[in-house]
């Protein structure tokens, strides 16, 4: 990998900027990281990116990536050991599962920030165990999702399966519940130090926080 110099804008326990810390631990590529307070954001963040969304590379102080995929894939590109499938057919379809987790966490999103009855709530989680019974249908007795080793893929429905004992609490449900596989899955990925290392130890606790301000249905 040439000499490069990476500063991630990011916040605390925002998913798409998990994705890209997991992979640059993984990578044990160094970096710079600052995080913002998305209820606050810098002047300087609409300069950095059109969307004003974190995660946010910047590269060698002038070149500047933004949407997290984008930034693993290239992230991915310019280091060694990639955590995508060489062959080309595989990388796609991992890439296609990447997106239907995305749709599971825009659902987790709605739970947060839109949802303001209990019918609506109800609603979200049979959407969510709707897509999480696909998945289960789909793993092997494997550890990971397609294969046997750790895969951006697995990276990704980590960082779902972390809000699931907080959203558990808020809605009285277990989204994990008749879904073995998926269970099994989360639990090996939780013990993995990137994955962990990829928020703060008191993640449940800051997240508890972040929903709360919603003041969505969840908070009662
Ligand atoms: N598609 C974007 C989504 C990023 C995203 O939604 N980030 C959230 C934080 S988790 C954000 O910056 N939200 C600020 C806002 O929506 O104004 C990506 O993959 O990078």
């Amino acid at each position: 990998m040439t000499q490069q110099n990476f500063h991630l804008i990011g916040h605390q326990i925002c998913p798409y900027v998990q994705r890209v810390v997991i992979l640059m631990i993984e990578k044990q590529i160094p970096y710079l990281r600052t995080d913002i307070d998305l209820d606050k954001k810098p002047d300087w963040l609409s300069k950095l990116s059109p969307v004003k969304k974190v995660p946010i590379l910047v590269i060698n102080e002038k070149q500047i990536l933004f949407e997290s995929d984008v930034i693993c894939q290239y992230l991915d590109t310019v280091s060694p050991n990639s955590l995508y499938p060489k062959n080309t057919f595989l990388k796609a379809s991992h890439c296609a599962w990447i997106a239907f987790a995305t749709d599971i966490l825009n659902l987790v999103a709605k739970l947060i920030y839109q949802d303001k009855s209990l019918n609506e709530v109800n609603k979200t989680l049979v959407s969510i165990e709707n897509k999480l019974t696909i998945i289960e249908s789909r793993l092997s007795d494997n550890d990971g999702f397609f294969e046997d080793g750790f895969y951006m893929v697995d990276a990704v429905f980590a960082t779902i399966f972390r809000y699931f004992h907080v959203l558990g609490l808020l809605t009285n449900s277990n989204l994990f519940c008749g879904l073995p596989r998926i269970l099994k899955w989360h639990n090996g990925l939780a013990k993995r130090q990137s994955i962990q290392d990829a928020v703060p130890m008191n993640y449940d606790e800051l997240l508890l926080n972040f929903i709360k301000k919603q003041n969505t249905y969840i908070t009662g």
